[in-house]
């Protein structure tokens, strides 16, 4: 690990919340395939739809969002739980909405992609580079209420090729507004892998052509996450404009449950699996002396607890009345 600046409390807090994100996602892995055995239908089962999971990935979320408050705000992409979770959503009715259930954050009509809670100013979309443009549209506001309140826009690097994130750069540039960029580079948009696509080897090269910092963070490792983003944090709340991280991960499932991963190569994912965030922060802490076994052992404890305590709430909870289909969304009277 890359510094040992943080406070042991602040390392295990970082340490607690990539362990209830992991916790969370092998349970989603497993429940989502209830009722789609042994014919994959992705309608069926108490998890219908698609999913996205960010198993491998929770030194991004963790690593940038410890330096949020409550009252920043996020954007994330259709890969949300790993951000949710750390920005402090509430993980039953977030569970109950990607359940499709009534008592979830919008009543079930949202999904797993679509996650909205105004309560700790979080959102994602299921359109890639949907969550640049808004993000830079809160921190033109928060730049005209006079307040220090910054917006962090996730997403992949696939997004990073869309044309928002470009237009969004521009104008937060132009406009000096409190807003962090943050790409994930899981090194693959579905099957297409960024060296395919992509006409520079880091995104974070593309911000010299908006004038503003750029920093590739590479190893997946929480730590140096953490230090890069409290810089870029720090900046944007202290009024000195946007900056763009592009952080190295690894995304330990596949691309959406289901995903066959042909387009990978033999090895690559065991290489990754070599290098799973999780147990080599744990085994950092343990090391060096800055988590005790016992400590680790109830955290763990405490992670499942939660997980089966959302899990729990979302199955018992009801369907949403079909006679509210049409409250609450854009429709035609
Ligand atoms: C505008 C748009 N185009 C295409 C898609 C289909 N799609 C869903 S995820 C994805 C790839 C995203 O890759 P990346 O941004 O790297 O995120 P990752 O899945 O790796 O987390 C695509 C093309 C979409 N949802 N929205
Ligand atoms: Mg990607």
């Amino acid at each position: 690990m890359s510094t040992d600046s943080m406070p042991s409390d602040e390392l295990v807090s970082l340490y607690r919340t990539m362990c209830v994100i992991r916790t969370y996602e092998d349970r989603l892995a497993e429940i989502y395939t209830e009722g789609k055995t042994p014919l994959f239908s992705i309608a069926a089962g108490p998890v219908p739809g698609e999913m996205h999971l960010a198993a491998g990935q929770e030194p991004v979320a963790a690593g940038v969002i410890v330096h949020l408050r409550s009252d920043d705000v996020i954007t994330a992409p259709h890969r949300p739980h790993h951000f949710a979770i750390a920005k402090g959503v509430d993980l039953k009715r977030m569970t109950a909405e990607i359940f499709g259930k009534k008592t979830g954050l919008s009543q079930g009509k949202g999904g797993h992609m679509h996650l909205f809670d105004p309560q700790t100013h979080f959102s994602c979309s299921g359109i890639v580079g949907a969550g640049f443009p808004p993000a830079v549209g809160a921190a033109f506001a928060f730049k005209r209420q006079g307040e220090d309140r910054v917006a962090v826009a996730f997403a992949g690097e696939g997004a990073a090729n869309q044309g928002t994130f470009h237009e969004s750069l521009n104008l937060a540039a132009s406009w000096h507004v409190p807003v962090v960029f943050v790409i994930e580079d899981n090194h693959y948009a579905i099957s297409v892998p960024k060296e395919r696509s992509t006409a520079v080897a880091k995104n974070s090269d593309r911000a010299s052509a908006y004038g503003i910092p750029g920093v590739y963070v590479s190893g997946n490792d929480v730590l140096a996450i953490a230090e890069a983003a409290e810089k870029a944090i720090a900046r944007a709340r202290q009024g000195h404009g946007p900056s763009l991280l592009e952080i190295e991960t690894t995304r330990l499932y596949g691309h959406f449950q289901g995903d066959a991963e042909a387009y990978l190569a033999a090895g690559e994912k065991d290489e990754w699996r070599h290098l799973d965030p999780v147990p080599r922060f744990r085994d950092y802490l343990l090391h060096s002396g800055r988590m005790t076994p016992d400590k680790d052992q109830m955290l763990q404890a405490e992670a499942r607890a939660l997980v089966d305590e959302a899990i729990a709430f979302a199955r018992e909870s009801p369907d949403p009345d079909p006679a509210d289909a049409f409250t609450d969304v854009f429709a035609n009277a």
